[in-house]
């Protein structure tokens, strides 16, 4: 893999930052650091979508602008992704003049192409979805997200001929097994496709909405909001340069949850394929996070916000859980007591306890001073490296599924090895016969080794404290080097330092 464009879906800026949107931008954060590691050309992606309906309502209910309340809400996305160390390399509005100018190219071009025709239209609109329905999709008369009955509205628009590219996209999906994944999502977007395809109203009347980027072929007119947002991952890049676009699009790796799926498995490639756009390379779909105490709303007051678990238990800490404990493609469960046992038992105690002893053990008997390897390695020696080349492996498999728990697994995996290592060599015990010296100062050689490379592999996942655990070690690009260089990378004489605490344990007091 020499190249990986990974984007978020850009949020909408009537709520502000939650659990959720966290989880999609940490995973792509993730990727981004993993793939860097390996040498890819990265570039990520993250934005907020600011036109339409619910916008222009929530900023006329905070009595403002909508462009006023968009500057407000966008930039507080944008500050929350800084303050989380999310790397993203850009951020998009859809309110930027060059997204405005993209997304009316594109429609010129289709319109131009005959994909985009004037009709006549009434239907069932769902102002919180902000689309029409078939009769066939409501239950009971009423929307099936929001529970209310939708307004029928008739009216002059215009229409993606989106069925035209049913069967070009049917077989693109078939001849290319990867391109929406896990295999459940593709499978619903199949099933979508077992049905025609009808066509997809684009505009809306100026005379009902002006909160859009209008037709540029009909001033009365502005787009549709997922016409406008969708373009964005295109966009963004065309803001660079063509060049910049060609080289990177064949790479885009979208990252969404299954809420807009079909926006994304079926709007989006057949608008590519209408104005003449190769598809992007891969759809990778996560499911819901839901709270134990049922759905994350600001009335239950149970929304889990980024910045407050930072503060309260670190980033790391928060990234950890979420990488660990959701299944990419399936739905997980957000408790804080859940929360708290994870961090206690894999951070605090597994991963904490182990870069603690051996530093701890370096200090006590040898003032930090690392000690040199002899020529032959015991027998459990080799093994501890080689359950870390196992683990290396692993987690590279799993990271091309996405199956971030499982790589985290892996690492867990090589971690207890390490501890059960210390146990088995038992330096505590022969440091008090003075022959042993020379043996225990090669058993902590290794445990040196054992915690550079578990630093190494935990950085895309944990950075900081992978760049603390490096900073500790006294390696100038601690987690840089890789394990090839067992018993290499510390020059005799080389000083660690004394240990610290990465993960305090957490103690939940009745407020939490
Ligand atoms: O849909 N669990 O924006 P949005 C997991 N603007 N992920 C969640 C989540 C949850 N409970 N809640 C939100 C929009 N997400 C459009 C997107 S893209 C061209 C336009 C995450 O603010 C997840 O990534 O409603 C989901 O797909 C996204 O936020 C929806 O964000």
């Amino acid at each position: 893999m020499e190249r990986i464009y990974l984007t978020t879906p850009i949020y909408y800026i009537n709520a502000e930052p939650h659990l959720g949107h966290t989880y999609t931008t940490v995973i792509a954060d993730t990727l981004k650091r993993y793939y860097q590691r390996q040498g890819a050309e990265t570039f990520l992606l993250t934005g907020t979508d600011e036109h339409g309906d619910k916008i222009a309502q929530v900023a006329k209910e905070n009595g403002m602008e909508p462009k006023v309340y968009a500057d407000r809400i966008s930039a507080i996305f944008r500050s929350t992704w800084d303050a989380c160390g999310i790397s993203y390399d850009h951020f998009i509005r859809t309110t930027d003049s060059y997204h405005k100018e993209v997304v009316q190219g594109i429609l010129q071009k289709i319109y131009d192409a005959g994909d985009i025709y004037f009709g006549e239209y009434g239907g069932f609109y769902c102002f919180g979805c902000e689309r029409f329905y078939t009769e066939k999709e409501l239950v009971e008369g009423k929307c099936p997200d929001h529970k209310k009955e939708p307004t029928y509205i008739q009216e002059k628009n215009y229409f993606f001929r989106m069925g035209k590219y049913q069967q070009q996209l049917l077989s693109h999906i078939q001849s290319h097994p990867d391109f929406i994944r896990p295999e459940r999502y593709r499978a619903e977007v199949l099933a979508f496709l077992r049905e025609p395809l009808e066509d997809l109203c684009i505009s809306r009347p100026k005379s009902r909405l002006q909160w859009g980027i209008p037709l540029p072929f009909d001033s009365d007119y502005v787009t549709y909001v997922w016409f406008d947002a969708l373009i964005n991952y295109v966009s963004a890049l065309k803001f660079r340069g063509e060049d910049f676009f060609q080289t990177l699009w064949p790479w885009a790796n979208h990252l969404i949850a299954k809420d807009i799926l079909k926006p994304h498995g079926i709007f989006w490639p057949t608008m590519l394929m209408a104005s003449g756009l190769p598809l992007f390379e891969r759809l990778n779909v996560h499911g819901y996070w839901v709270m134990e105490s049922g759905k994350m709303s600001k009335s239950l007051g149970n929304v889990v916000r980024p910045l407050e678990m930072k503060e309260r238990y670190g980033m790391d800490a928060f990234r950890y859980f979420l990488l660990r404990e959701m299944v990419f493609g399936q739905d997980a469960t957000f408790s804080l007591d859940s929360f708290v046992a994870r961090i206690n038992a894999d951070l605090a105690n597994n991963l904490g306890n182990l870069v603690s002893r051996v530093l701890a053990m370096q200090e006590k008997y040898f003032a930090g001073v690392v000690q040199p390897l002899g020529g032959v390695w015991a027998k459990e020696d080799q093994e501890l490296r080689e359950v870390f080349l196992q683990a290396e492996k692993d987690l590279k498999r799993h990271m091309a599924e996405f199956y971030f728990h499982r790589a985290l697994e892996a690492i867990w995996g090589a971690i207890d090895h390490t501890n059960r290592y210390i146990v088995q060599t038992s330096p505590f015990v022969l440091i008090k016969d003075s022959e042993k010296r020379g043996r225990v100062g090669e058993i902590l050689h290794h445990l040196l080794e054992a915690v550079r490379v578990t630093a190494h592999l935990l950085s895309p996942f944990l950075p900081e404290t992978a760049h603390e655990i490096g900073k500790l070690l006294g390696l100038p690009q601690g987690t840089s080097s890789h394990q090839s260089s067992w018993g290499k990378s510390f020059l005799a004489g080389h000083k660690v330092k004394p240990p610290k605490v990465l993960f305090p344990r957490i103690e939940l007091t009745a407020e939490g």
